[in-house]
């Protein structure tokens, strides 16, 4: 059965540069993550190509690649207990894709300018977790 206790979120370009790295950390600590692989780095084209290969068809493809190329990002997975779902609890975190519809206290209400500039990354299922965490941290 895939595991479910894991899930990768990335801090993006713009919080980078605003220098929200610590912030977005810990606040996913504090709800009880462990932060178990973290990396700066920048993606290149192919890179970021590859990531966000399901969204390619997308009006905003072409947008949210050169966006997630235009600076450092910080990568990480982190894991919750056992009996706890990471990919849903860390994206109850983030909160909506949108900032302007995100919970209030949520990391992209607090750091988040628009659909494009959201702040961060959480994946979407405990498979993609594992393929993502496995994209950024098998070499
Ligand atoms: P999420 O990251 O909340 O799972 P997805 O998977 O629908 O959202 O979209 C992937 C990424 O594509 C988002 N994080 C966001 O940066 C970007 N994105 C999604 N919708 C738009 C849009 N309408 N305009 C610009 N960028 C978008």
């Amino acid at each position: 059965m895939q595991e479910q206790n894991k899930t990768l979120g990335i801090i993006k370009p713009d919080a980078v540069k605003n220098n929200k790295i610590g912030a977005i950390l810990a606040i996913v600590e504090a709800q009880g993550f462990v932060i178990t692989e973290l990396r700066k780095l920048q993606l290149s084209q192919a890179r970021a190509e590859a990531f966000y290969e399901i969204h390619r068809e997308k009006p905003f493809f072409n947008e949210l690649i050169s966006y997630m190329t235009s600076g450092s990002i910080v990568v990480f997975s982190a894991r919750t207990q056992a009996d706890v779902k990471a990919v849903e609890k860390y994206r109850d975190l983030i909160g909506n894709t949108d900032p302007s519809k995100a919970a209030e206290g949520s990391i992209r209400k607090l750091y988040g300018k628009s659909k494009a500039f959201n702040a961060v990354h959480g994946s979407d299922s405990a498979e993609n977790a594992s393929k993502e965490i496995e994209f950024f941290f098998s070499r």
